[in-house]
């Protein structure tokens, strides 16, 4: 009897293991077909409107913030997911975030508006590097227009009936740097590593200013 018990918790177990995996992998999936779908809706968005959307009024509320951002910061919250009509969380049930350059939500983009969001990742010896924009956003195009993640499965994270989710690790600095924003974020490959910029799980995509200003032009906008 006992051989058999230890037999079945083997196979349940070797069983368990790859199907936890699994959903990881299905909920990492759609998390990314759903960012991918809220990077359509600002792109709408600016077609209609000539700029991009503020942030989110509060976790409870997802219409824009009616008020022009003060500072980067302020442009720093949570999708307005009411506004475009999008999904607000992620496969998590997190909702998801979302950083503007100011000048790109409070008035009218021109060839002229200079973005200022920037997404770095980590070479080899974990050191921080530049995936998109530069250190000083100098011109119209240097830098991306937004910044749109997900916190992912694990640290950090609001759930939809707004409660703040646990950092949950002291060595987590890049995923840290993205609660945090207000400018510069980090994407990485999943990592469980507490060296470099430590353990991450999030899902980062960003909306370039070369991309925005082109679907905007393309749609017949005067910029
Ligand atoms: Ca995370
Ligand atoms: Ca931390």
């Amino acid at each position: 009897m006992a051989v058999v018990l230890v037999i079945v918790a083997l196979l349940l177990g070797g069983m368990l293991l790859p199907m936890s995996a699994q959903d990881d992998i299905r909920r990492t999936n759609e998390t990314r077909v759903t960012l991918a779908n809220v990077q359509e809706a600002l792109l709408g968005f600016a077609v209609v409107n000539g700029r991009l959307p503020r942030p989110a009024v509060s976790a409870a509320d997802g219409a824009e913030n009616p008020a022009n951002c003060a500072d980067d910061a302020a442009c720093t919250g949570f999708i307005p997911w009411a506004t475009l009509g999008i999904e607000r969380s992620d496969a998590w049930g997190k909702l998801l975030r979302y950083s503007v350059t100011p000048a790109y939500a409070n008035g009218n983009i021109t060839l002229a508006t200079i973005a200022n969001r920037t997404v770095q990742t980590r070479d080899n010896a974990g050191g921080a590097v530049f995936l998109a924009g530069q250190a000083a956003c100098t011109t119209p195009g240097a830098c991306v227009a937004a910044v749109i993640f997900s916190q992912g499965k694990q640290r950090w994270g609001t759930t939809e009936s707004g409660a703040a989710l646990p950092d949950g690790s002291a060595t987590n600095v890049d995923e840290d740097a993205n609660e945090t924003g207000p400018t510069n974020y980090f994407q990485r490959t999943p990592s469980t590593s507490t060296a470099g910029g430590g353990e991450f799980d999030d899902i980062v995509v960003w909306l370039p200013a070369n991309i925005l200003i082109n679907r905007m032009i393309s749609a017949g906008r005067q910029l």
